[in-house]
């Protein structure tokens, strides 16, 4: 037992309930008696935090008088997730947490229910960017992560009569544990106005930003843990305010009214995050929130800096940021403003020190979703940042045509401004030029980065040009959410190494084909399958049997990921069912989940079409006995938690050369469901690593699809040659699944015929072709379990510790930091 000065701190089971307790008491002023879930809830929060804490200090102090070379990784968007069980874990106290509080005769997991996930990103990036957080804390790699603390995050997603409706995201209203205000950690930010050109002391000539608008960011920390060590990180929102002063001047003037607009323009900018996973074009509010965390950020680090080590000369040393797509691209340009105007360092060094500080990540290659802003926007809003773009690219495009002497097409094809498209800043080739490693997140994608939307960057400077695979924590998307799972491969391998060491997951290939693990692995999955048909009944009213094979696609919804193609293999087994009602099936239940941007109309006519297609199947006895269609409301980090673990065959059916990596991938696939996917992102190498024979491989590859698009594609030939094609779309136009109105699907359908920019239609008959295969595979059960072992047993590679020590190693130069004690 601790002794009692450490019931603040202790990790005993009687120093865990007695600060659970005391925090009900002393932080949500309740007794047992009269609390809530909610204050539960809150309890047990502060009672994993005040333990965090401990860690955090020690290494922060740690790093600081050791001088550690420190990463600041900046993103837009972190999918956090669910905090407690996730710092339970990393703490080791999951299961004595548990134990102490059921003791207290608390209701676990009704506390566990109670927590709202901060939203703060969309999609695989956002996902991806929480994953290294794990991971660099795990790696004890000295890092911040550095973003938005958005007030409202992705807005959550209900299903009403089919369609999607967005519900806005209020997930602090009643409060966030897991953060600690920093009010003293507070920079200015300015935007517009204009620059003037003056002389400082010595009489050099100087540039003097004289702003429209001054707002202030202020920190909000958030400590990560790292698994299986004491070192701890640190995760720096920044939320908008208007400086104090502001009211103060403005109502000495006499303008209350204008004050009070200006406090609220101030708030705006930290108030909602942009919902989409593609760019907008033209959203002001989305630059400023850019150049909002980005300065905050450069700020600090240069802060952070000064109070350390000292000379600014040294600050490359000291610091590397790895910039998470284009999103804080801004902040070269910012670097250099701060060191050049504020700092008074010459152009040169600054920009030899700022190339030296950034790395960038590319996450993808549709041309439509690099990040492009007007030049008109910019320079209303940052008119000195874009002076110094004009001089990096003018540099730049100098030594440009000094390598290739004459090749004026090179020049306006690699320049930062885009002439062809009405003037518009190019923040890629921004990211490009100020970084010194530019990388890819798989394989393919970085090979297809080189060859296409860089290809002349790659020429100038190959050196540059990296792949690292992307990984995800299996902390969370193994141990979190899929305990039994996790308990199972514990008492298999003997050990819970693996848990810290991915690779150890190979202890369990000898064991394969043991009937005695085959056995308590399908209990373990199916298991999982009750509790999400359970969950999925009570939100949807779709009753699925466990024992049907559960085939999932969960993603954000995109004509590239192809839901449709989903949707058609679905009416194909529809159609032979009720042609023929003595086939045999295997019963299937296909369960969707994922938002559609707000204003993707397709996305969005998807989403309504798989839920007409369901209400048909899941309605007709003749066929509901082997067929059901769900669509999961709301995936979010806490939803997709119940998914991987429940999922026989993971959907991953991209069109080759679309998806620059994907996780969901290797969610599900570190949680037992074999894959079908095309030749795409990091399928491709799921694919190398569990062993062709355990993948279920079908489509074009990415060079047949350029090939094909190159002779010209012909999606009508493909319509009128293929009978089972035609009907499928023609039932969908029928309007069988719209109540007899034939035009509603429409757009979707003479898009698929006429347009078809995803080849949907070319990879069909592949497709269903593929999914016999998986259906006689998954009619031999000891076939499948083998397969779904070895799938578990050799994901190893898709940790996230592993793609974190290569980002370490090849591109950062940093060296782990151990606390002992
Ligand atoms: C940019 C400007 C304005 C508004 C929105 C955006 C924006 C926001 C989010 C653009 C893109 C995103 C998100 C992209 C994303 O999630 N990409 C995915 O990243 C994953 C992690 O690398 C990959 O696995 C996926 O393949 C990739 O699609």
């Amino acid at each position: 037992n601790d002794p009692p000065e450490q019931t603040r701190t202790g990790m005993s089971k009687a120093a865990l309930k007695q600060a659970y307790i005391d925090n009900l008491f002393y932080i949500q002023g309740r007794f047992r008696d009269v609390a809530s879930t909610y204050d539960l809830y809150m309890a047990a929060a502060f009672t994993a935090r005040d333990r965090m804490l401990e860690r955090w200090v020690e290494s922060a102090q740690v790093y600081k008088t050791s001088h550690a070379r420190t990463l600041c990784y900046l993103s837009a968007e972190y999918l956090l997730g669910p905090q407690l069980t996730q710092n339970l874990v990393n703490l080791g106290i999951a299961k004595v947490a548990r134990a102490a509080a059921e003791e207290l005769s608390v209701d676990f997991n009704a506390i566990l229910e109670e927590e709202v996930e901060p939203g703060l990103g969309s999609g695989g990036l956002g996902r991806l960017a929480a994953c290294y957080l794990d991971s660099l804390a795990t790696q004890r790699i000295p890092a911040i992560g550095y973003g938005i603390r958005y007030e409202f995050g992705i807005f959550d997603q209900v299903i009403q009569d089919g369609w999607q409706v967005e519900r806005s995201d209020n997930w602090l209203r009643n409060g966030n544990p897991w953060e600690l205000p920093r009010p003293k950690i507070s920079f200015a930010v300015r935007y517009g106005g204009h620059t003037e050109q003056t002389r400082d002391q010595e009489g050099r000539s100087r540039v003097r930003w004289v702003p429209e608008m001054v707002i202030k960011g202020v920190a909000y920390d958030t400590p990560i843990l790292g698994y299986g060590v004491r070192n701890a990180n640190l995760l720096r929102l920044w939320k908008s305010e208007a400086p104090e002063s502001f009211d103060f001047q403005t109502f000495n003037v006499g303008d209350y009214y204008g004050a009070v607009h200006a406090k609220i323009e101030a708030e705006t900018i930290s108030k909602v995050l942009y919902p989409n996973d593609e760019p907008e074009a033209g959203k002001e509010l989305r630059l400023k929130q850019q150049y909002f965390f980005v300065s905050c950020s450069m700020q600090d680090m240069i802060r952070l800096h000064r109070n350390t080590v000292g000379p600014l000369e040294t600050i490359h040393q000291k610091f590397v940021v790895q910039l998470n797509d284009t999103h804080p691209a801004l902040a070269i340009a910012e670097l250099m403003r701060l060191l050049v105007d504020e700092q008074a360092m010459t152009w040169e060094q600054a920009w030899s020190i700022t190339r030296q500080t950034f790395c960038y990540t590319n996450h993808t290659l549709l041309p439509e979703a690099l990040e492009t802003w007007s030049l008109a926007l910019f320079e209303r809003l940052l008119p000195r940042h874009l002076e110094i773009i004009y001089a990096i690219n003018q540099e730049f495009l100098d030594q440009v045509r000094v390598r290739f002497l004459g090749d004026e097409a090179r020049i306006a094809r690699m320049s930062l401004i885009d002439e062809t498209h009405g003037r518009r800043i190019r923040m890629a080739h921004l990211a490009v030029v100020g970084s010194r490693a530019v990388n890819g997140v798989a394989a393919l994608h970085s090979k297809l980065i080189k060859t296409t939307i860089f290809k002349d960057f790659h020429e100038l400077a190959p050196e540059r040009f990296h792949t690292v695979t992307n990984g995800v924590t299996p902390r969370r998307f193994m141990v979190v959410s899929n305990p039994r799972l996790a308990r199972l491969i514990t008492a298999t391998c003997g050990h819970d190494r693996w848990i810290g060491d991915l690779e150890y997951l190979r202890d369990l290939e000898t064991h394969a084909d043991d009937p005695v693990l085959q056995a308590r692995w399908r209990q373990v999955k199916i298991a999982a399958k009750r509790d999400l048909a359970c969950w999925l009944d009570h939100h949807t009213g779709v009753p699925i049997d466990p024992e049907a094979m559960f085939d999932i696609q969960a993603k954000r919804l995109h004509e590239y990921k192809r839901q449709h193609l989903k949707v058609l293999h679905i009416i194909r087994l529809y159609q032979r069912l009720k042609q023929d009602p003595s086939v045999s099936m295997v019963p299937r239940a296909f369960i969707f989940g994922g938002k559609a941007a707000p204003g993707y109309v397709m996305a969005k006519l998807m989403i309504k079409l798989i839920n007409a297609v369901g209400e048909v199947i899941n309605r007709d006895p003749q066929v509901n006995g082997y067929l059901r269609v769900a669509f999961m409301p709301n995936f979010n980090v806490k939803n997709g938690q119940r998914l991987y673990p429940a999922a026989d065959l993971s959907e991953q059916i991209s069109l080759a050369g679309k998806e620059a990596s994907g996780t969901g991938n290797m969610k599900f696939s570190m949680n037992g469901a074999l894959t079908i996917g095309t030749d795409d992102g990091a399928n491709i190498e799921i694919r190398e690593a569990v062993g062709a024979e355990n993948f279920f491989l079908f489509g074009m590859t990415a060079e047949e699809v350029q090939r094909k698009q190159a002779e010209g594609y012909r999606p009508w030939a493909l319509y009128q040659g293929d009978a089972e094609l035609k009907s499928d779309i023609d039932l969908i136009s029928s309007g069988l699944f719209s109540h007899g109105d034939p035009h509603l699907f429409r757009p979707l359908t003479d898009h698929l015929i006429h347009a078809d920019p995803f080849m949907v239609l070319a990879d069909y008959r592949a497709y269903l072709e593929c999914q016999e295969r998986v259906t006689e595979a998954y009619a031999q059960p000891r076939r499948w379990d083998r397969m779904s072992i070895l799938n578990v047993a050799r994901m190893g590679r898709f940790s996230s510790d592993r793609a974190i020590r290569e980002y370490a190693e090849r591109i950062w130069q940093i060296e782990p930091v151990v606390l002992d004690s």
